[in-house]
């Protein structure tokens, strides 16, 4: 057993034999300068060098292709009053007096300044994700295509840079046959490590029967579906159209975590208990209402509400669900999701490029959890999940 007084860089200010003990690390805030809050004060500090070696997979990194873009540019041009067209036309169809925005360019750049932020930050891996709202606005027949092309761009990239790049394929839930082959292709024939889905589909959810087939080609084929946001369907928006909420603010959330309680309270994982569903940003909150969802649900389910279902919610989400810290940087939400969920089940991620990467480092860095704890949280279960080659 070694203690600070053992390392030969000098540098180590933390007590090894605590965190043998299993005892919390220091939550300071190192790498953030001061910005995260501390959770435990008076425990010392890891330091930097300790932390530059970590594996760091991060689970939810946005990009885009040139054709959905100029998809979007159609979709943000045609009539419309969804929700989405507040994001899809500050994004996609920017007028040329508007500021310049980033998000675009680095969308759309996967080999270039990604991988130079990347490596500036530590950040070994970018599990990659068609953006929000993926091909889900479009026709069936154009949304196929653009999920084939997508996949296949991906697949290259990965092929390029097979230690920074791993990938989420994409579908189109608007032909759901067709959707269940290419993810059957995007598994077996291009090795990509799951799929990304952008909630709902013209307003419908995963609970409706015309998708099992996608369902059941997400469990065949062990790939996780990882359940993003996008917009309010149109039957909630209304509310979120002032203020900015119907973004990441708080309409994505809400969209998100409505769409894991449809499937629970559905009954839907009993007829794929296999299923893995991964949703974000600290899981969208679910995990804060399991007793909550329990107990309402069982009144539900008396009431002939909602169908009888072999598990509870809480049941089905730990069984499931995993989530990943998207976006929330809270070390206080962060110590809550794994003691309700276990260490095992819950991901890194940053949210690039919709949140900065250093602070997202910075947050899983400093996070009060053990040495094994933050291997889980950085690499092993995003390994496990997506089946990601381990270092
Ligand atoms: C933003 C965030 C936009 C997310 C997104 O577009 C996604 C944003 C698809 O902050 O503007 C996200 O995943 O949190
Ligand atoms: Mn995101």
């Amino acid at each position: 057993m070694k203690d600070k007084h053992d390392n030969p860089s000098g540098n180590l200010a933390i007590d090894r034999r605590s965190i043998l003990k299993g005892s919390v690390l220091g939550g300071s805030a190192l790498l953030a300068g001061g910005l995260v809050p501390e959770l435990f004060p008076g425990e010392a500090p890891l330091m930097a060098a300790d932390l530059k070696g970590f594996r760091r997979i991060a689970t939810e990194e946005a990009f885009s292709i040139p054709e959905v873009a100029a998809g979007l540019k159609g979709v943000a041009r045609a009539p419309g009053n969804s929700l989405d067209l507040i994001l899809v036309q500050r994004i996609y169809d920017a007028k040329p007096s508007d500021p310049p925005l980033a998000l675009l360019r680095q969308l759309l750049d996967l080999e270039d300044e990604r991988l130079r932020d990347m490596d500036a930050n530590g950040v070994t891996m970018h599990l990659l994700s068609l953006t929000a709202p993926g091909v889900q606005m479009f026709d069936a027949d154009t949304a196929t295509a653009l999920a084939e092309l997508a996949n296949d761009r991906l697949a290259a990239v990965i092929s390029r840079h097979p230690t920074r790049f791993a990938g989420l394929a994409a579908f189109a839930p608007q032909a759901p046959n067709r959707a269940a082959k290419e993810m059957e292709r995007a598994i077996k024939t291009l090795k990509l490590n799951g799929f990304i889905l952008n909630s709902h589909t013209n307003s419908e959810y995963l609970d409706n029967p015309k998708y099992f087939p996608i369902l059941e080609a997400a469990e065949a084929l062990d790939g996780c579906i990882y359940l993003h946001p996008r917009a309010p369907s149109d039957g909630m928006a209304v509310p979120f159209r002032e203020y900015g909420m119907d973004s990441a603010e708080w309409g994505y959330g809400i969209e998100v975590s409505t769409h894991a309680v449809r499937m629970m309270a559905s009954g839907v994982f009993d007829r794929f208990p296999k299923l893995k569903i991964c949703i974000g940003h600290m899981g969208e909150a679910v995990h804060f209402w399991l007793w909550r969802l329990d107990y309402m649900n069982k009144a539900a389910q008396t009431r002939g509400a909602a169908p009888k279902t072999q598990l509870t919610p809480s049941e089905y989400f730990k069984r499931n669900f995993v989530i990943t810290t998207s976006g929330q940087e809270s070390h206080l939400a962060l110590d809550f999701s794994i003691k309700q969920l276990g260490v095992d089940n819950v991901l890194w991620a940053i949210d690039y490029p919709y949140q900065p990467s250093a602070p997202a480092v910075a947050f899983m860095d400093s996070a009060p959890v053990s040495p094994a704890e933050r291997e889980q949280l950085y690499h092993g279960n995003a390994e496990r999940v997506f089946h990601i080659k381990p270092a």
